[in-house]
């Protein structure tokens, strides 16, 4: 999207011309962060990174607003080019960086039905994650069946991940897409977030943790597998992404 700025948005962003993530250290903010993250690894990508307080409601405002008309996190700007372009919603925001920065495909696939794959598992998790949010939102039990409605559904959406990594519908895989085992790519950074945070699911006496990880040893697996990476862990860092933690990088209307 073409970006109009106004006279209130922040000076950090409007000034200064590069790669801007703005962010909080949120499953779909996380899932930026990492790819960012790895990218730096291999190609030195450089970008700023602007915090967003939702507790204030800022991604609400007018100049946020017109980066992302649906008020959330994650928005990338790339002012790199003579225009100011913005990209939001977490998955597009994954495709667009992979296709963009990292010239060598090391997150991406050039033959056209891995790419495919991996969009295919985007997607699967984009709008699973909506689902993922209602299972803990109701989670509560005040509302009976929408508890048992998200829960169910949600352990559904999980036992599907367990299927194609555990090769119950065809081989044992490491990731989410690519031939064979499958190649660490775009389709693991847009689901693990969401999945590694699991135990917001769980609910006592209900959905234990050891039950799930006796029902998903597979996703359990790659969990492990994909939190193991250094990038992975600099990408979901506290001190460096979260807005309570890190104040210095906050940013709000000018005035
Ligand atoms: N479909 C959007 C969802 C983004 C989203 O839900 N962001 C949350 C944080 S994870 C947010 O900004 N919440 C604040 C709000 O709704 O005002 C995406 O994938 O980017």
């Amino acid at each position: 999207m073409e970006v109009i700025y106004s006279p209130e948005t922040p000076a950090d962003l409007k000034n200064t011309k590069g790669l801007h993530l703005l962010t909080d250290n949120t499953p779909n903010g996380k899932k930026v962060q990492i790819l960012l993250e790895e990218l730096h690894s291999v190609y030195s990508t450089v970008w700023h990174t602007h915090l967003i307080d939702l507790e204030t409601d800022e991604q609400k405002k007018n100049w946020f607003c017109r980066l992302n008309p649906n008020g959330r996190i994650p928005v990338v700007v790339d002012s790199t080019q003579h225009e100011v372009y913005s990209v939001v919603e977490s998955s597009a925001i994954l495709v667009y960086l992979q296709e963009r920065y990292d010239q060598n495909k090391v997150f991406g696939f050039e033959d056209p039905f891995e790419k495919s794959q991996a969009l295919q598992w985007l997607f699967f998790w984009h709008s699973a994650a909506v689902v993922q949010g209602n299972a803990r939102h109701f989670k509560s039990g005040d509302v009976p069946q929408a508890a048992e409605r998200f829960q169910t559904e949600m352990l559904r959406i999980y036992s599907v991940l367990e299927n194609h990594l555990g090769g119950r519908r065809g081989a044992e895989r490491d990731y989410l897409a690519g031939r064979g085992r499958g190649k660490y790519s775009i389709a693991d950074m847009g689901t693990w977030p969401h999945v590694s945070a699991y135990r917001s699911l769980c609910v006592p006496g209900m959905v234990e943790e050891q039950d799930m990880r006796a029902r998903f040893p597979c996703l359990f697996a790659w969990i492990a597998r994909v939190a193991g990476r250094e990038a992975v862990q600099r990408g979901i860092d506290a001190e460096k992404y979260d807005c309570d933690v890190n104040r210095g990088l906050v940013i709000r209307a000018e005035v």
